[in-house]
């Protein structure tokens, strides 16, 4: 046996912990994956980094890694059968030139991916969606995501990005955790809260649900779901009120302290405590704590962003850092800690509609007129389209001529992910194209037209961005199955068949490209990420001398056009759907530490797949389960307006007895059945986080246990053996 040693960066979340890979390169086979010194992760791993690469053998568990390209020869209700790839790329471009001239740029959306791929297939993506097609309708999963956190800080701060390291949080006073299961989301990161407290820090977590991180916290505010925007606006309050903040700060760094002051008046504890739930001392205690420490930290997560207020919340959070001075220096700031591995990547490549590579405006002429010069195409001007529309503008457009008729979508399965799926299975049939770019078949995958299968993560080379802004390299680990093509090289396929060359050789050829495009990444060279293993963007010079920025906002200067931060709030709203007589419960969707997102890598690891499989849980509180006669492990039907799924009854205490809980990684307890699509008004993003719902008892187990059996098959047999388009939805 000949073996080999290459570090890489983890797949899955975005902590991006470095991993020591030993592979066999005789049989083409990873043996070994354990923890490598990467700046994040200190020679740990969590269960996902050491056993989650397991999927690239293959073993067929839930669905089937794809290996040749698959096109429905004779239309929609045909099969998908395997074509040569330059069958395919004549497919796609033929289709996509029609509907181009026929309907004009702005009919098509494509996707960037914040998993596999990577930064320089993200690059190549929204360059092919901007200089060939002549759209900016190029968006991805961040829009479902931490867009909120985006959108906010920008006003706020003038960067989106997490303010510090990851290192840096354990060095924190004080911790203020809202809306953010790390032990699950984030398990390295949340070693460092774990370490901080060791230290000394204080801890507060603000979770309606009793989580690892409140479980250690010295104070858990064990708020209402929802009510978020309530307890940051008591918390600038109390601040302001009892004169706790940094007035040379505020004075020197900020603007629009009046405003605030005025908006928060009306949030005293007392106020905030009849809509959060909380004891009014334990808010006043808390902003006392936060505003006491120079290095108070605030950690946040989905539990923030996934409301249709999350962008104000993310607001009113970065209040708290500016109303104390807790920017611009070592471990203090806020840290939205992006979810995928690649997420942060995704965006700093511009696979969004607003955006071109580094934070660049496509509605700023200069920035337009440089990306011109350089891609050698005059460049559209008009923001795109978000993906989280893309249901509104196939189903009800606001005027004919703005329908989408074609969605690329590149390692993103919409028809597990988002919300409210029966829209966007309604959404995926009315298309007049669906290309789906993935390396397993996903539920997706049932309604494309075409599908072009690309290497995966392990099996190609490039560089992801962790969580805070470090970029880092992937590395090739073993040969890809034959028949599969890298992500940037599909898009330069059809790129170049539909007119617009592109001729790239490896991906740090596309590297190279980009970052002499921004200023930011500019001094983050293949060769130097080689030497320093990462590099945290801003970076502007090749020298070796520049090695990135560890944190943002130095000395109080912001990113911001006058450097200041900006107070912006607004008044605290309840969610767009409330418990009520047929409903009367709360859905909160979330996540497991054991599995990933829709599952098609962990779902096919033999390790992690032991640890849990369909049709997923519901979590209960105990008085809730007596009340309905349930016990644990029982399948109960869960229901709300917008569809059902039956799920198994997980009783935790961890849940107050009004909320339910479900995590969104099952196919068959699939929770996005009952979400709703309500969007924050800014950022897109749905209310993943709050709906009404039902848990219904099953009096028949045994028909129940069947009905998963069954829909287990139906799935496998899509996935793994017949590619029927039919049947892949819910079974009668
Ligand atoms: N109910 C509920 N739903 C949610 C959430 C929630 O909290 N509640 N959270 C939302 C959030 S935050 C997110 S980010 C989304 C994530 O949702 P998605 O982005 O849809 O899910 P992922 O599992 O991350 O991966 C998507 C696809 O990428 C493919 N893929 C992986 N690597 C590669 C590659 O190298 N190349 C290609 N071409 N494809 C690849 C995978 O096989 C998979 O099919 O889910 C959202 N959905
Ligand atoms: N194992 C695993 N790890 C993952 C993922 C995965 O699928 N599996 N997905 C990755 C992705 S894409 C992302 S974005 C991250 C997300 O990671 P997190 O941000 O941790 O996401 P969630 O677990 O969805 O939600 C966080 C917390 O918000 C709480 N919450 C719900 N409603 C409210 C509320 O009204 N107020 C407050 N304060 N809290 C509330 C929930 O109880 C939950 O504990 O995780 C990443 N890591
Ligand atoms: S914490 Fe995240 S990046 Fe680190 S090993 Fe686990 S899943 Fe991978
Ligand atoms: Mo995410």
């Amino acid at each position: 046996m000949t073996t080999k040693q290459i570090v890489s960066t983890c797949v899955y979340c975005g902590a991006g912990c470095q991993i020591l890979f030993t592979v066999d390169t005789e049989a083409n086979r990873i043996l070994e994956a354990t923890g490598s010194e990467g700046h994040s992760n200190d020679g740990t791993l969590c269960l996902k980094g050491r056993y989650g690469w397991d999927f690239l053998n293959d073993p067929q568990i839930l669905t089937k890694r794809l290996t040749s390209p698959l096109l429905r020869k004779n239309g929609r209700q045909s099969d998908l059968t395997p074509v040569s790839w330059d069958e395919a790329v004549n497919f796609v471009s033929q289709r996509l030139t029609d509907i181009k001239k026929t309907h004009g740029p702005d009919s098509i959306l494509c996707t960037g991916s914040a998993r596999g791929p990577g930064n320089e297939a993200n690059y190549v993506m929204q360059k092919f969606v901007r200089a060939c097609l002549g759209t900016n309708n190029v968006d991805h999963c961040a829009r479902i995501c931490h867009a909120a956190s985006v959108a906010g800080l920008l006003v706020s701060l003038g960067s989106g990005a997490m303010s510090l390291s990851v290192p840096e949080i354990e060095e924190a006073e004080v911790i203020f955790n809202i809306g953010y299961n790390g032990p699950d989301s984030h398990p390295i990161v949340a070693r460092r809260i774990v370490r901080a407290r060791q230290k000394g820090a204080y801890i507060i977590c603000a979770d309606p649900r009793r989580t690892e991180t409140a479980r250690i916290a010295h104070k858990h505010l064990q708020l209402k779901g929802g009510s978020n925007l309530a307890l940051a606006n008591s918390l600038a309050h109390v601040i302001i009120a009892e004169n706790l903040g940094d007035q040379a700060f505020i004075k020197d760094h900020t603007k629009g302290f009046d405003e605030l002051k005025k908006l928060v008046q009306k949030y005293t504890p007392e106020y905030a405590a009849r809509i959060t739930g909380l004891n009014p001392d334990e808010i006043r205690a808390t902003a006392r704590i936060y505003a006491a420490s120079k290095h108070s930290v605030i950690l946040w997560g989905m539990g923030v962003c996934q409301f249709s207020q999350g962008v104000e919340v993310v607001k009113a959070l970065a209040n708290l850092g500016l109303l104390t001075g807790n920017f611009g220096r070592r471990a203090t700031g806020v840290g939205p800690v992006r979810g995928q591995n690649n997420v942060q990547g995704a965006c700093d490549m511009g696979a969004l509609p607003n955006y071109y590579p580094g934070y660049q405006s496509v509605t700023d002429p200069a920035a337009r007129a440089k990306f011109e010069a350089a891609w050698g195409v005059p460049l559209p001007d008009k923001v795109g389209l978000t993906l989280t529309r893309v249901p509104e503008f196939v189903l009800h457009p606001p005027d004919k001529s703005k329908q989408i008729r074609a969605y690329w979508i590149f390692g993103e399965d919409p028809a597990q992910s988002d919300a409210y799926l029966a829209e966007m299975r309604e959404t995926l049939e009315k298309l007049e194209l669906v290309i789906v770019q993935d390396i397993y078949m996903n539920k997706t995958a049932q309604y494309a037209d075409v599908i072009l299968p690309s290497t995966s993560w392990g099996e190609h080379d490039g560089v992801y961005s962790a969580c805070d802004r470090a970029f880092q390299r992937i590395r090739k680990l073993i040969e890809p199955p034959a028949g599969v093509l890298t992500d940037w090289e599909i898009i330069s396929r059809v790129s170049t068949a539909m007119g617009y060359p592109m001729k790239y050789r490896n991906t740090e050829e596309i590297w190279n490209e980009l970052i002499n495009l921004c200023p930011s990444f500019k001094g983050a060279t293949y060769e130097k990420l080689e030497k320093l293993g990462h590099i945290q963007w801003p970076c502007r010079s090749a020298d070796l001398s520049d090695v990135g920025t560890p944190f943002l906002h130095r000395d109080g200067n912001f990113a911001t056009k006058d450097g200041k931060g900006v107070f912006s709030c607004a008044e605290w709203q309840p969610p767009v759907e409330v418990e009520n007589a047929e409903y009367p419960l709360t859905l909160s969707t979330v996540r497991e530490v054991g599995h990933y997102s829709v599952r098609t890598m962990t779902g096919n690891c033999r390790t992690l797949r032991n640890l849990e499989d369909e049709p997923g849980w519901v979590q209960m509180n105990p008085k809730l389960c007596n009340q309905l006669g349930v016990y644990h492990g029982q399948l109960v039907k869960i229901s709300s307006k917008r569809g059902w799924c039956i799920t198994r009854c997980l009783p935790t205490d961890r849940v107050k007895p009004d909320a339910v809980y479900m995590t969104y990684q099952w196919w068959i307890g699939a929770c996005n059945e009952l979400t709703i699509g309500s969007l924050d008004p800014i950022s897109n993003t749905p209310e993943y986080k709050y709906c009404a719902c039902r848990v219904e008892k099953i009096d028949n187990q045994a028909w129940a246990e069947k009905y998963v059996q069954n829909e287990y098959q139906t799935i496998r047999r899509n996935m793994a053996v017949t590619f029927d388009r039919k049947g892949g939805g819910k079974a009668a």
